[in-house]
Order: C-alpha cells, then structure tokens, then sequence
C-alpha cells in the first residue's frame, strides 16, 4: 500500500477518537478456502493475516496502536508454514507494537484500566446461533469491567470508509476492469442450450486468469424469467435463444468490489419488444449517473428513478397508473460500494466527492419473461459523476454487434 495511506486513515480515525476511548478489532478466522480478510482490519493495518488483533487506545491526546499477531510454532511449520513475522507485520502496517497474541490479555488489562468506553465491530444478533467473536468478547469484558460502555465502531469507522482515498479508487477500477474482461468473456461465449453456471465459469475464469480470485459477492446470471428475481442465485438453468441474460457480477480485488449489472441478447439480436424495454431503462440510468454530483442524496436519485421510470412504463403501455411502478421496479437504484458491496454508511447519504456508489435502474416484466438491469459504479467527484465502468459495452449497437459477430465465429 503506498506510504502514509495506513497512518493518514488511523490518525483520522484518532482524531474521532476521544482520550479515555479504545478499539479492539479482530481480523478473520483462517477457515475459509480462500481466505478474505476483516474490512475494517484490512483497512486499519493493510494486513492479510488471519486470527490477527488490532487494538487502539487515547489517552492524554496521545494514540496507542498495538498489534497482535500469531507466533509460529517450529512443529507446525512443516504442515503451516511460517507465520507472519513481527518484522513483516510492522513493514505493512507500520506499526511499531506488534506482539503475539499471546500477550494481548496482559495489554488489554492495561488499557482497559484507563478506558471507560471500549469501540468493537457490533455484530447482528443473530436468534438460535452462537455469540460472534464480538458478542462474545464484549461479554467477557464487561463482565470483568462492568463501569465500561462498549460502543459500535461502525460509528467511527464507516464516515471514514465512505470518503475512498486514491488507493481504494486504484483497486476498485482493476475489480471494475477485471469484472469488465469476465463479462466481455461472456458476451463472447454465451450460447443457447448453456447452463448459467456456465455462464458464470466463463466470468470467473477471466477472473482468476487476471489474479482475481474471489467474488464481491454470489454472481447473478439469469437467463430470460430468471431474472425478473432480484436475487436469483441458482444459476442452473439453460439459456434460451430469443431470451435475454442478466448478469449482476463482480470480482473482489485487494477486498474491493465491483459491481456491474449487464443485460443483453442470448441471440444475435434483440427482439424489437426486447429493445423497446432495455432502452427506456438504458437512458433513466444515463440520465441518472447524470444527475449525481455532490449534495445530492442516494434518496433524491431514487426518486428520479421512479419518477423516469413511471414515464417508461407508461410509453411501454405496461401500467395506467402511477402505483403500479412498484410491479416492474422494486429496489433502489444506488447504494455506496467499497470493501463491501452494500458498503458501509453511517447517517444521512448526501454524496460527497470521494464517495463510491452504483446506478442500477431496471425493469422487471414476469408475464414478458423479461427483466432488465443495467449497473454501474460512479465516483462521486467535485465536477459530478465519473463513471468508472464505462468501458463495459451497454449500448444495444454495441451488444448487438458483439453478439453478431460471436455467433458468426461458430
Ligand atoms: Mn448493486
């Protein structure tokens, strides 16, 4: 990560930070195949090595940031490997107290003793299952420190996460990019008689054939009536000639994500009904990523939406009243992305330059067997939106002529 990122984004989180105040972050648990870290752990201390603790105390306007890290045991070594060293943890973070977990019980204590409010990630609730990390660990703390008050993290956190910095704007266009040469992948090699899934597999191998090799999030491809279901996830249906595709993607780079939604043709064209309805929503989101610019709120644009896509549905002679928009749109047209693909808020959503959001108008027509969305991600800046995805084609010349051309190789 470039210099000074890491200090700049844990100086400001200190300067929210009141004396008397400390955080205790978790990094994630080294279970998963392909192990993605903690956002907010990855975003504090640049750092990818699981079962890791960040923790950060003020007192006297002075900011203590300790770090504790897994001590290799010689044994394990020939089945694990080495772990991260102190050295190593110190180069990436740059922070100079790095200890192994082991000790962090003994520096908790200490802390804990001139803290009265403890910041912890407040995870959700969860009916019929066990305690989070979290849960559990502010348990125990208040257990043994009844007078402290624990407080939700996201408060101070995620006003910081919304304002991207150059380097997360540099890893969220190579996820776009990336996404971008799976999607093309499809438009190249999607034929009928296919299974989505397959559909899916050309998307992901241009991923990992890129060094990308987790989703943002569980990829949408729906052919035809599947996607007129917001969430269709099953994607194990084949693909019909003369229908449409949707495919909601996007590869996690460096634990950003994209997120893109394209719709075109399983033939080499669309039908003329097909076209009518793709671009009405085509230009409610042009004219939508035109609209945002900074003081205008995530709400504003979706009313907009609703506003352009009411008119639609009247030129389509598909409602005969304003009411009935809710049948053919029914989610919001943005929401701010980041590490997270739903990324972190934290009070009202008036855009500010820095902020990162998608623009996703689309329509959904059951009896039509069509549902179109078109999404992409646009960087709020002073001069208004700057749309980094407007390299994915979307346009129905350009759809069309990939798809012709496609089909005409085989
Ligand atoms: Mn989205």
């Amino acid at each position: 990560m470039k210099d000074k990122i890491l200090e700049t984004r844990r100086e400001k989180l200190s300067s929210v930070l009141e004396n008397g105040c400390m955080l205790v972050v978790f990094a994630a648990k080294d279970d998963s195949f392909s192990f993605v870290q903690n956002n907010n752990f990855y975003y504090l201390t640049g750092l990818n090595t699981p079962e890791a603790i960040l923790l950060m105390s003020k007192t006297k306007g002075i900011l203590n940031t300790n770090l504790f890290i897994e001590r290799t045991i010689p044994e394990r070594i020939v089945w694990d490997g080495a772990k991260m060293s102190k050295e190593e943890a110190q180069e990436i973070s740059k922070i100079d107290g790095v200890f192994y977990l082991d000790e962090f019980e003994r520096v908790l204590a200490s802390q804990l003793s001139i803290s009265h409010r403890l910041f912890l990630e407040m995870d959700a609730v969860k009916l019929y299952e066990p305690p989070t990390k979290n849960q559990f660990f502010a348990e125990q703390i208040i257990k043994k420190n009844p007078s402290i008050t624990i407080d939700n993290l996201a408060k101070l956190i995620n006003p910081l996460r919304m304002k991207k910095d150059e380097w997360e704007v540099e890893q969220l266009k190579r996820a776009i990019e990336v996404t971008g040469l799976g999607i093309d992948n499809a438009y190249q090699n999607a034929r009928a008689g296919m299974f989505e899934y397959q559909v899916e597999a050309l998307i992901y191998n241009e991923m990992l054939m890129n060094g990308v090799r987790n989703w943002g999030f569980k990829p949408i491809v729906a052919g035809g009536k599947n996607a007129v279901t917001l969430h269709y996830g099953e994607n194990n249906q084949k693909l019909q000639a003369n229908k449409l595709l949707l495919l909601d993607v996007g590869a996690l780079y460096n634990n950003y994500s994209a997120d893109i939604s394209r719709t075109f043709p399983i033939a080499k064209s669309f039908t003329k009904r097909q076209k009518e309805v793709y671009e009405e929503v085509l230009q409610v989101q042009k004219t939508i990523i035109n609209t945002v610019e900074p003081g205008i709120t995530l709400k504003d644009l979706n009313q907009k939406t609703v506003e352009l896509l009411t008119e639609a549905l009247f030129r389509l002679k598909l409602i005969k009243d304003k009411s009935e928009v809710r049948n053919y749109y029914m989610h919001g047209v943005s929401h701010f992305l980041g590490m997270d693909t739903h990324d972190v808020f934290w009070g009202d959503t008036i855009l500010e330059p820095g902020n990162v959001i998608t623009v996703e108008p689309g329509l959904y027509i059951e009896k039509e067997e069509i549902g179109i969305r078109i999404e992409d991600d646009i960087l709020v800046t002073e001069n208004g939106g700057e749309n980094l995805s407007i390299g994915i084609p979307k346009e129905v010349e350009e759809l069309e002529e990939i798809r012709r051309k496609a089909l005409e190789k085989k």
